[in-house]
């Protein structure tokens, strides 16, 4: 039978910085409209880190049941789902994994998307004028010291989590915010080392903007995701390149 419609071209969805949590119940509800309807349309989906607010452990697993249902049932409808770690939930694992039905991607992520080479990362390894998260970050990613936290009773994680989420607004509120932001030479390097992919996609900075650039004469397009704070956003990549894509 010939088909009536014209077939729509396929696409991928990249988003970031949702800190979904129970103290933002309109964010997770225009998260789960927002797989009903943009991405039930899309091929694949690509989570790019702090998806929530933190992540305590994969024993927390019940406490996010309708998003990880919500994941899940759209990866059973064929929609490939991946997910990165950014530094409020890189305690996801394969638990999480599972139950979200969703693949977990090394950050940073090199692949060959409708014919382009894309690089994908959280963003926050760029920010190296920001030293004192930097030591910060080395010892929370190291796994001995990932193991012992893990170890440790789920509400005694928590209130460690919740001093910390203190401790780093003040301190927060203490940084220039140039030093919240990539470092050029941190993204020049990472461009030259992955040999010069068309097309950078991260987050975690919340300044959503395109920034082309120019390395070793190789035209790149640095894309940045914004965050889920006033509304929603997302980045689209199909044949024709990428493209913004604000939510309701
Ligand atoms: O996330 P964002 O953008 O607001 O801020 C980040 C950096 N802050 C963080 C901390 C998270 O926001 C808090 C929640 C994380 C949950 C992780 C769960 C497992 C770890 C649990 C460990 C107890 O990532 C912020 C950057 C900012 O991005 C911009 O790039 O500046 O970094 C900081 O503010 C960190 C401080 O500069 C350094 C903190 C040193 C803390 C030392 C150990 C404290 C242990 C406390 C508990 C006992
Ligand atoms: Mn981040």
């Amino acid at each position: 039978m010939a088909s009536t419609g014209r077939k729509q071209e396929a696409f991928s969805l990249f988003i970031s910085d949702l800190h979904l949590c129970d103290s933002r119940p309109a964010i997770t509800g225009q998260f789960l409209r927002f797989l009903q309807q943009q991405a039930a349309q899309a091929e694949a989906l690509y989570i790019l880190g702090d998806f929530f607010e933190y992540w305590a452990g994969d024993d927390d697993l019940s406490h996010h049941q309708p998003i990880l249902q919500a994941l899940r049932a759209l990866s059973a409808q064929g929609i490939r789902i991946y997910f990165m770690h950014g530094n409020r939930d890189f305690l996801a694992g394969e638990a999480f994994a599972a139950a979200a039905g969703l693949t977990i991607l090394p950050d940073p992520t090199l692949l060959t998307l409708y014919g382009k080479q894309v690089l994908l990362s959280h963003g926050d390894a760029l920010c190296t004028d920001d030293i004192a998260y930097q030591a910060f970050r080395q010892q929370v990613r190291a796994p001995i010291w990932q193991q012992a936290f893990l170890q440790q009773p789920l509400s005694v994680r928590k209130a460690q989590i919740e001093a910390l989420r203190q401790r780093s607004e003040q301190e927060k509120s203490g940084k220039q915010e140039s030093i919240m932001d990539v470092n050029a030479e941190a993204v020049t390097n990472l461009l030259r080392q992955y040999d010069y992919p068309e097309l950078l996609i991260h987050g975690h900075t919340h300044r959503p903007a395109l920034h082309p650039l120019e390395v070793d004469g190789h035209r790149i397009d640095r894309w940045v995701l914004g965050d889920w704070y006033e509304q929603g956003s997302c980045l689209v990549l199909d044949q024709n390149g990428v493209r913004n894509q604000p939510l309701d």
